[in-house]
């Protein structure tokens, strides 16, 4: 396998040395092959918001697959799993299931260019939104980790049609709507970014963008594949009041399965093959297994909802790295939305890509090493988010916010 992974986010590119394999997990904990217990903070990079091995879910799918995996034939399950999806996000009315946070987003683009006849779209550097063709221009996650800005394999031709602008940056954006506006078929962005490290927008930036697309009849896709269930069951539109055209899902609302989602307002989710012309299709798409996770998963969050426990929990971890890091006169800044954090290695504020890219990812890289080494599993690069889940405890805070301590305090000895 390529770099030994099939994902390039797990390879420790940014962090040296071999990654860990993993033989299971357990609510907060992962445990490697050979028997060493870390605390979870990736929960698979967004997924495992109950944690692993949640018990309703775990029953759901083996009932699930105890009647069978694939059919390639309608299922109830995937009525069930639209019905909690369209009940939990107003701004979406339909929705179409699909295999991946990637495979969402690429539909979704493929539907704003049919609805709209036009061929451009805007995103912002530092954003990721999966490795679809014409969004892999200044990618940030891996890509932007790796210093991989276009990959190679991407055409000219398909980076012609996008235009990345720089997040929060409301006069660049205002000129390139003055530019290519009746060009321009939609919008793609992280209305909470996780993929260069937490960013969150201005709400001048998020009024512009929404106000902006309306206006020249762009399709606004909030890509909230990692934020969606997992800031608010109702995504961030919900905390932040402004209604996109289109959503796309992954992650969560898959309960640790392969399946995505993107949907929004009857008159442009009816474009979609069969219903329109827009084509769109998949195997495995609403696969019964994956739908049982999902309906367990978003059962689970709506009736016994974890945000307000999870809030807490996070707001105790961003303090007590806060103040370690003072302690020791370590520069960071944290960024964090919920459940959401990210602890930069920097002396100033973090509001876009070019704030974000001078971090010391070297520093990153020694923290990372120095909490791995205590039992701690953050996400291995400085431009992800990491993720506390609803089965983690004060104690597992506790013992991470001591850990850190002695990691800034061997970070300073070293500077
Ligand atoms: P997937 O195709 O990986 O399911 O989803 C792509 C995607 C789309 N949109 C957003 C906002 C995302 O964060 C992602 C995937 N996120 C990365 C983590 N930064 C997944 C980790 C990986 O690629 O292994």
């Amino acid at each position: 396998m390529p770099g030994g992974v099939n994902s390039a986010a797990r390879a420790f590119g940014a962090v040296g040395g071999e990654p860990i394999v993993i033989e299971r997990g357990e609510g907060g904990y992962l445990f490697d092959v050979d028997g060493n217990q870390y605390i979870d903070f990736i929960g698979s990079w967004g997924p495992m918001i109950l944690g692993h091995q949640f018990p309703k879910v775990s029953e759901a799918v083996h009932s699930a697959i105890d009647r069978g995996t694939t059919y390639g034939a309608p299922t109830e399950g995937e009525n069930g799993l639209a019905e909690l999806i369209v009940d939990a996000v107003d701004s979406v009315d339909m929705v179409r299931l699909v295999s991946s946070g990637t495979e969402a987003t690429m539909s979704a683009i493929r539907l704003a260019r049919g609805y709209t006849g036009r061929d451009l779209i805007i995103k912002f550097s530092g954003n990721y939104h999966g490795h679809v063709d014409s969004l892999l221009v200044a990618a940030g996650s891996a890509a932007a980790t790796l210093s991989v800005p276009n990959s190679p394999g991407v055409t000219a031709a398909t980076g012609r049609d996008t235009i990345v602008l720089e997040y929060n940056d409301v006069e660049g954006l205002n000129h390139a709507i003055e530019k290519h506006g009746s060009q321009i078929a939609c919008v793609i962005m992280e209305p909470v970014c996780g993929n260069m490290g937490c960013v969150t927008p201005s709400s001048e930036f998020l009024n512009s963008v929404r106000a902006l697309t309306e206006e020249n009849g762009i399709v606004l896709i909030f890509d909230e594949v990692m934020c969606g269930f997992r800031v608010a069951y109702g995504g961030a539109q919900s905390i932040f009041g402004v209604t996109p055209d289109l959503t796309t899902m992954g992650k969560i609302v898959g309960g640790g399965f392969p399946l995505g989602a993107f949907g929004g307002k009857k008159e442009i989710m009816a474009n979609i093959l069969p219903a329109g012309k827009v084509f769109q299709a998949g195997t495995l798409s609403g696969n019964p297994v994956a739908t049982a996770a999902g309906i367990a998963t978003l059962t689970q969050l709506k009736e016994n909802p974890p945000y307000e426990y999870l809030e807490s929990l996070t707001d105790k971890l961003e303090l007590g790295l806060i103040a370690a890091a003072e302690k020791h006169q370590i520069a960071c800044q944290t960024n964090r939305v919920g459940s959401m954090l990210t602890l930069f290695f920097t002396e100033d504020p973090v509001v876009d890509w070019s704030s974000a890219s001078r971090c010391d990812t070297h520093r990153f890289a020694e923290y990372f090493w120095g909490l791995m080494d205590q039992g701690i599993y953050m996400p291995c690069s400085q431009y992800e988010a990491l993720f506390v889940s609803a089965a983690h405890t004060d104690e597992d805070i506790a013992k991470t916010v001591l850990a850190a301590e002695s990691v800034f305090a061997e970070l300073k000895r070293n500077s």
